[in-house]
């Protein structure tokens, strides 16, 4: 706990927060006359003390010295010490003295950065002062991770080493280095020359986003990309070591490795040459290892020796996602493998393939970790998981007593949007909030005490299609990953949003510092709507501490003077409220929130399907489509989904109504694969089983139309007294020719029936 002390003249602000810290009166100034002590013949301590005295001499511009006699000393101990385990430390500070002490290295080093967290970041004249604190400090798990995917784009090892020092800053101490995939193989083998010489540079396309880059022509110059040569690769591996951090690495098979396949055509099944792959544009490209070809094991093999050599990690990751299955089926040698194995299927075959590596690391005495698909066909033995596709893969894996790190993509995808994202740099798409990840545990309550100890920790991924700069790197995991490693480091029943969002503020500062690009928050206003016992309101919130919500809800543009919101509106007429956040007079919104709101007779009553909503798209559940909240084109909340089938739904008024107006809200999302129904048509009834005709409306746009659009489908009649409605929207027969998801169904989305 930290005890704020009135008296103190600043609070200190640690994250990870710390298991516990007390501030103390007082200061340790670091000046020419503190000396750095250590056991010399301790290489730990020895290590630790030359990286402070290093990171002293960058800010200061001074050495200390090191071992001579002094007032004041800063000292460090390997000592066997309980309570705080591996990588834990004891930081004690008083005026003349600062000692820390721990069980290893690691201890040492994250006593370090906690002191470092005191400091400045750069250059400065300025008195080195340390509040005066004790501190007793371990992680809660012990694989706090970052991955980097360095092959759709290529970063420089000045770019890694300031990742990883980011990661050192707060703790995190595992880096899963993506070095291979389709689009690139970065790391130099020396066996197979042609990894680099081919399969790490590619046409260039920069100018265009990721998903929109044409596939490189016959003769183009392949300038863009690049490698880590082994030598870079040491030298890394070295200064992540020094700062407690293990470097894994990723050598992805058997799919995603268009690469080698353009530099080795061997390697596929079809063993047609091919140019190394620029974006997407996946039509002529094979992206699978034959599994069939014993030469393709050698060949793997052999790569794994040279990375075995350059990487200490006991972990080496294997991949294994998304495996296109269609060249297994159709190679002759690959079935001919499944035939002799006995492999009823090609799950098998890639569990056979993943297994067959695992052997083969196990006797080297590595363990292997891959994606969650190596549990599809049967999980190898020995083999960790990492599960990416939600938690039901590290779930299963836990109980199946294999180790297990957690990287689902909501929170820990941080190539999503953490804000906006309007205003926002183009990103894959998806919404990770930085509230979103201090939120996450990574313990899932399906496991009991016993399964959940093999949950090693979690790790956010930086996948990199849409990031091509240092800038954005920083951009995506700053402040996001501080949040994470808070998740992984200190205790679950400790965690306090407000608390962490006043800590991060000498962060932030020391971002500034430094130059380092970093997202300074979620600025939307959320409007949340409860339907509950007949009655409709709308929540605002915002993830911002120390913003106020202003709106309005007679459609005019919210501004700083707008109404102040308090509590929950109760929604009593049709309204659209609009919504921004303000801080100190400035609107901090990028555009307000909008949600429209319309009170008919139906909100309220009972809706039957005919065909199920698909359990993707629920919305609120099944009385959405009567609950008066619309839906926007900006995000999928309150749209029903139906895959392939008719919207059929029949509606009870409860009672005899007067009605002259039913409307149905559809969407149109070409580039989604949501298209208007052909045609709406409405029934109305008094007894529920004799239904009357009450009009149809033919759908007018066309299907290949790509802009994003909303359409009321509605019919108008005479006042009548009815008592059910049944509403048929048929949906298009599939996706249309020169769409890429020609041929197979359609989705529709439906947001509300209307009654008037
Ligand atoms: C899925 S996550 C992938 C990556 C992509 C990522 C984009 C995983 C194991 N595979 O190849 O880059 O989505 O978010």
């Amino acid at each position: 706990m930290l005890f704020g002390m009135a008296s103190l003249a600043q609070t200190i602000s640690i994250i990870p927060q710390p298991v516990s810290l007390v501030q103390q009166k007082g200061t340790f100034i670091i000046d020419k006359n503190t000396c750095i002590q250590y056991n010399r013949l301790n290489k730990a301590a020895s290590e630790a003390g030359a990286f402070l005295n290093r990171y002293l001499n960058d800010i200061s511009g001074s050495r200390l010295r090191e071992n001579v006699h002094s007032q004041k000393v800063i000292q460090f101990s390997i000592a066997p010490t309980s309570d705080i385990g591996k990588e834990g430390y004891l930081l004690k500070v008083s005026p003349e003295k600062i000692t820390i002490t721990a069980n290893d290295k690691a201890g040492l080093m994250n006593g370090i950065q906690t002191l470092l967290q005191q400091l400045p970041g750069i250059r400065t004249n300025a008195a080195l002062a340390v509040p005066c604190m004790e501190v007793k400090d371990y992680p809660r798990f012990k694989w706090r991770g970052m991955h980097l995917d360095v092959s759709r784009h290529f970063f420089s090892p000045e770019l890694i080493k300031e990742y990883i020092d980011l990661m050192a800053r707060y703790k995190m101490n595992v880096f899963h280095w993506h070095l291979v995939d389709d689009q690139g193989w970065r790391i130099e083998i020396k066996k197979y020359p042609e990894l680099n010489n081919t399969g790490s540079w590619r046409v260039d396309r920069l100018d265009r986003v990721w998903g929109e880059r044409p596939q490189a022509m016959e003769g183009e110059p392949a300038t863009y990309g690049g490698y880590y040569t082994q030598a870079q690769v040491k030298e890394i591996v070295a200064y992540a070591a020094e700062r407690n951090i293990t470097i894994v690495p990723e050598i992805e098979m058997p799919g995603h490795v268009a690469s080698a396949i353009a530099s080795y055509p061997w390697l596929s099944c079809n063993r047609r040459p091919q140019q190394p792959l620029t974006g997407v544009d996946y039509k002529d490209i094979t992206s699978n290892y034959c599994a069939g070809n014993d030469s393709v094991f050698a060949f793997l093999q052999d790569v794994l020796c040279e990375v075995i050599q350059l990487f200490p990690s006991t972990y080496i990751h294997v991949g294994g996602d998304e495996v296109e299955k269609d060249p297994w089926k159709k190679c002759t040698r690959c079935q001919a493998r499944m035939k002799k194995e006995g492999l009823k299927d090609e799950a098998e075959l890639q569990s056979y393939f993943m297994k067959r590596i695992e052997k083969f690391l196990a006797g080297k005495k590595r363990k292997m970790i891959g994606w969650d698909e190596i549990l599809e066909g049967g999980l190898a033995p020995g083999a960790a998981v990492m599960s990416w596709r939600g938690e039901q893969g590290g779930i299963e894996a836990a109980k199946m007593q294999h180790d297990v790190v957690m990287t689902p993509g909501s929170p820990c995808y941080f190539d999503h949007y953490q804000a906006g994202p309007e205003g926002e740099p183009l990103a894959i798409g998806g919404m990770n909030t930085l509230k979103q990840v201090y939120d996450y545990d990574p313990l899932p309550k399906e496991l009991n005490e016993q399964q959940a100890t093999y949950i090693m920790g979690a790790q956010a991924n930086l996948w990199t299609e849409y990031i091509s700069a240092n800038e954005q790197v920083e951009y995506m995991v700053l402040p996001r990953m501080l949040a994470l490693s808070e998740v992984l480091w200190s205790k679950k029943d400790g965690k306090d949003w407000l608390g962490f969002n006043e800590r991060l503020k000498p962060s932030y500062r020391y971002f500034d510092q430094k130059g380092y690009h970093y997202c300074k928050g979620d600025f939307k206003a959320q409007i949340i709507p409860v339907a509950k016992n007949g009655k409709l309101t709308a929540e605002i919130a915002t993830e911002q501490p120390d913003a106020t919500i202003r709106y309005t809800t007679d459609g005019s543009e919210p501004d700083a003077g707008s109404k102040k919101y308090e509590s929950a509106l109760s929604i009593d007429s049709s309204m659209t409220i609009k919504a921004i956040t303000v801080i100190q007079g400035k609107v901090m919104s990028f555009k307000p929130a909008v949600q429209k709101f319309v009170l008919h007779k139906a909100v309220g009553h009972d809706v039957v399907y005919t065909n199920a909503v698909s359990k993707y798209y629920m919305a609120d559940g099944n009385n959405s489509l009567i609950d008066g909240v619309r839906g926007t084109s900006d995000h999928h909340k309150y749209w029903h989904g139906f895959c392939g089938k008719d919207l059929i739904a029949t509606l009870d008024l409860g009672s005899m109504k007067t009605v002259h107006k039913l409307s149905l809200g559809c969407l149109q999302a070409y580039k989604d694969w949501i298209f208007f129904p052909k045609r709406v048509r409405f029934e109305v009834s008094a007894d529920g089983v004799n239904f009357r005709d009450a009009g149809m409306v033919e759908n007018s746009i066309p299907i290949t139309e790509s802009a994003k659009l909303i359409r009321d489908f509605e019919v108008k009649f005479e006042k009548r007294k009815i008592r059910y409605v049944r509403v048929t929207a048929t949906v298009q027969d599939s996706c249309p020719i020169g769409h890429p998801g020609a041929g197979q169904p359609a989705w529709l989305f439906a947001d509300e029936l209307i009654v008037e």
